[in-house]
């Protein structure tokens, strides 16, 4: 009876008018720009007042932001946080304001009661994935591994490279032989790979690039093909984030492994937001996200066309 209607207006209240703040990184990589859309098609979709601001990859702009957001009196504060460190300051005056923080896409080393709840794939194992599947393609066959990390501190460049070496570990004939920052951008993860080209004497030794995401390892198949190298067979590319880019390289036959990241992290933050906001639910602090292996026998001709309509 009555109880049954105020639990259901309570649900049915949802966020629903509600004003949220959304420090977003940037638009360094494709995933980032799908994440944007996807969280801003969840926003209105739930009829929320959501508060956009682009940091261009900068930690002080979030921070800035996020102060933006306590002055304006949000009711909640989304912040996909550039690295893993220096939040703890504004995160504790959001606290004091008595402001909620969801984390997306990337953790933070701070005290857990600074944030509700933090909703991100488990990142070691998406580079353990990635490893492991490098060390079935190679067989005993030696492979010299180049890996292009992601934003130095950021914690899924940190956690992908924990994970890879875990994937690699138990198999002697494959290691990293050069590792460098391409910042998540094509356009530093084709430079980088050139400059690896040009160190190993124009490539030819080098069996494998594992990327940090598929961005980095689109730009470095460029630099493969420039240095007349064929990308997919002389160098393996094995990535993570499985955009459309790097389904249409497997179809090229230019692409080897991609790790799938779910460009929808806000479909679960804005439903813990809604049950704490709105019945007192304190969510669980990690929610972690799914992630699967694609290889060029998983139809990557239908994984292009499915992701494409998605806002990559
Ligand atoms: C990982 C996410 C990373 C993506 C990149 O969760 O933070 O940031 O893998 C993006 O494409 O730049």
């Amino acid at each position: 009876g009555l109880a049954v209607l105020l639990c259901s207006s309570a649900l049915a209240q949802g966020l629903s008018g509600k004003v949220v703040g959304f420090s977003q990184i940037g638009s360094e990589s494709g995933w980032r720009a799908a994440e944007t859309s996807v969280t801003k098609a969840e926003a209105e979709r739930l009829g929320i007042d959501l508060k956009f601001a682009d940091a261009q990859q900068k930690q002080e702009n979030q921070i800035k932001a996020i102060r933006g957001f306590i002055a304006q009196g949000v009711d909640a504060i989304l912040v996909a946080p550039v690295v893993a460190t220096g939040w703890e300051e504004v995160l504790t005056e959001a606290k004091e304001a008595s402001i909620p923080v969801v984390l997306l896409d990337r953790g933070i080393e701070a005290p857990e009661d600074l944030y509700l709840t933090s909703v991100a794939s488990d990142q070691v194992k998406e580079g353990r994935v990635a490893g492991e599947w490098l060390v079935g393609a190679v067989g005993d066959k030696e492979c010299k591994v180049v890996e292009l990390q992601g934003t130095v501190g950021s914690s899924p460049a940190i956690n992908r490279k924990q994970g890879f070496e875990e994937g690699i570990a138990g198999a002697a004939n494959v290691s990293i032989i050069r590792s460098q920052t391409g910042d998540f951008t094509r356009s530093k993860g084709k430079e980088v790979m050139e400059g690896f080209i040009k160190a190993e004497g124009g490539g030819a030794g080098i069996c494998a690039v594992y990327s940090h995401n598929d961005d980095m390892a689109v730009g470095a198949i460029q630099a493969i093909k420039d240095a007349g190298l064929k990308p997919g067979t002389d160098i393996l590319v094995v990535s993570i984030d499985a955009v459309p880019d790097i389904f249409a390289a497997m179809v090229a036959g230019e692409a080897n492994a991609t790790v799938e990241l779910t460009p929808n992290m806000a479909g679960p933050a804005f439903a813990a937001l809604d049950a704490y906001l709105n019945g007192g639910t304190v969510p669980e602090k990690f929610i972690i996200t799914e992630s699967k292996l694609y290889t060029p026998a998983d139809d990557p001709q239908g994984e292009y066309d499915r992701r494409k309509g998605l806002g990559y």
